[in-house]
């Protein structure tokens, strides 16, 4: 059980509940002379690339590895299918570095078979805000796996990573590993109810008809906030003050500034979308919401080939109640044509997900930092943070 991750420095299963551990940083830094400068080895069929994202093939082929062999439901019904625009946008933010979008491609056919990235973050841990990477996209091709060649890519980030003279990382997974630092859930709001069942995301609940469904999940047609708007490019110290005061309540969080709001946060069509409410009094930014668009792959269903999903993202209510303003986001998504809205119990959500009638989903997410300890379990509601 777990040969590799019982070698990284990591929180261990065996250590859960010792709090005389001390928080922080599991092992010092090396000097950076002391960084394996050569990659890891892979098995003799394979060789390492650098990706390179803004290139139009090297984005398809990522997206093409990626929408027929990442993350999947527990019954393999649906596939994550993250768009090119989405990768793009995902893995370019603020000061990124090329050498942390690694691929492994077939020496003799060159094609592409796995995948892991990194992008850079400060992300604060209590009263400290840490130079992290955040890793995620590890995907091996389907014929691949169980060949332990996680463990190479894994490794292999990590070298690029401190390179770079960056120490920790923080991660989601599905799975769980040595050992989550918080345990998600996720929500689910039908937006298209009958789409949802006829595809088997949702059922019918006990004592309910089509109709009866239909009607329970209906929105209005125009939101009810007044000053409730799109965030816009000028919008982005007020959105960042908002965020960033804000932010300070959780245990973990990101350490926002005005390059990293612009980049994550300004609306591009079907990539990520933002609102922000402006009082119509004093025209000061009171309240944000924001989502990002993820498709899934619907698997072997004869009518409906991709379910149109938004995930919750970083939302803010100073003055507008948070319930309001999520509802206004429920609107404007039913507009925009999505069928679901999907939420984790991070942040303040619970104080909305069961009135605006999210369900619980079968999937959890799992959070993790890498070479950082915390002395407990956190509470969702502790979390800042969502990684894409
Ligand atoms: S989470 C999304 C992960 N991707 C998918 O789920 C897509 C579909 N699945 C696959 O492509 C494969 O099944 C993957 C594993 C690639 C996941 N995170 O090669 P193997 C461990 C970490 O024989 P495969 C995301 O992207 C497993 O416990 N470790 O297995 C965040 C075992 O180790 P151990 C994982 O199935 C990623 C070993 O791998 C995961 O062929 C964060 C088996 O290797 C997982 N999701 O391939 C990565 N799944 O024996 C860590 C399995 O010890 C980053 N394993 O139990 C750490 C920070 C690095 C930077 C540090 C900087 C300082
Ligand atoms: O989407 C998910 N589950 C859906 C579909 C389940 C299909 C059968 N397995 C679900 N639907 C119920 C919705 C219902 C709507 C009305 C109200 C009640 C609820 O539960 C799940 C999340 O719940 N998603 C996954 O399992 C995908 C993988 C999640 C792990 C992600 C790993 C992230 C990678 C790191 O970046």
């Amino acid at each position: 059980r777990n040969k590799f991750w019982e070698t990284q420095p990591v929180g261990q299963f065996k250590d859960l509940g010792d709090t005389s551990l001390p928080e922080g940083p599991i092992e010092s830094p090396t000097p950076l002379s002391d960084v394996k400068q050569e990659p890891f080895n892979l098995p003799n069929l394979y060789e390492w690339i650098t990706c390179d994202m803004d290139s139009e093939e090297m984005c398809t082929e990522v997206y093409n590895l990626l929408s027929n062999n990442y993350v999947e439901d527990d019954d393999n019904m649906f596939r994550f299918n993250y768009s090119k625009e989405f990768l793009l946008w995902a893995l370019c933010p603020p000061g990124y570095y090329r050498s942390w979008h690694i691929g492994v491609r077939v020496k003799s056919s060159k094609k592409l078979v796995a995948f892991i990235t990194g992008v850079p973050a400060r992300i604060r841990v209590r009263d400290t805000v840490v130079n992290m990477a955040e890793i995620n996209f590890l995907c091996v091709h389907k014929k691949l796996r169980s060949k332990r060649l996680a463990p190479v890519m894994i490794k292999e980030v990590t070298r690029r990573v401190h390179l770079e003279n960056i120490w920790q990382a923080a991660y989601t997974a599905g799975v769980v590993l040595p050992t989550p630092i918080s345990t998600c859930q996720y929500w689910h709001r039908s937006l298209n109810p009958k789409k949802l069942i006829d595809v088997g995301f949702s059922r019918l609940g006990p004592r309910m008809t089509m109709s009866r469904t239909i009607k329970l999940y209906k929105l209005p047609d125009q939101t009810a906030t007044p000053g409730f708007r799109k965030m816009e490019p000028h919008d982005v110290p007020a959105v960042t003050r908002l965020l960033k005061n804000y932010l300070k309540q959780f245990l973990v969080a990101p350490d926002f500034d005005e390059n990293d709001v612009e980049h994550l946060l300004l609306t591009r069509e079907n990539v990520v979308d933002s609102y922000l409410v402006e009082s119509p009094e004093t025209h000061e930014i009171t309240d944000f919401c924001s989502f990002y668009t993820l498709p899934s792959s619907i698997l072997g269903n004869q009518n409906y080939s991709t379910l149109k999903a938004a995930y919750s993202y970083y939302n803010v209510s100073t003055k507008t109640p948070l319930l309001q303003l999520m509802n206004d986001a429920l609107i404007v998504a039913k507009q925009k044509d999505y069928d679901v809205f999907n939420a984790l119990d991070v942040m303040q959500n619970e104080s909305f997900l069961k009135e605006l009638k999210f369900g619980p989903g079968d999937g959890k997410l799992h959070y993790y930092l890498y070479n950082y300890r915390i002395n407990h379990v956190l509470r969702p509601s502790e979390l800042g943070l969502v990684l894409l």
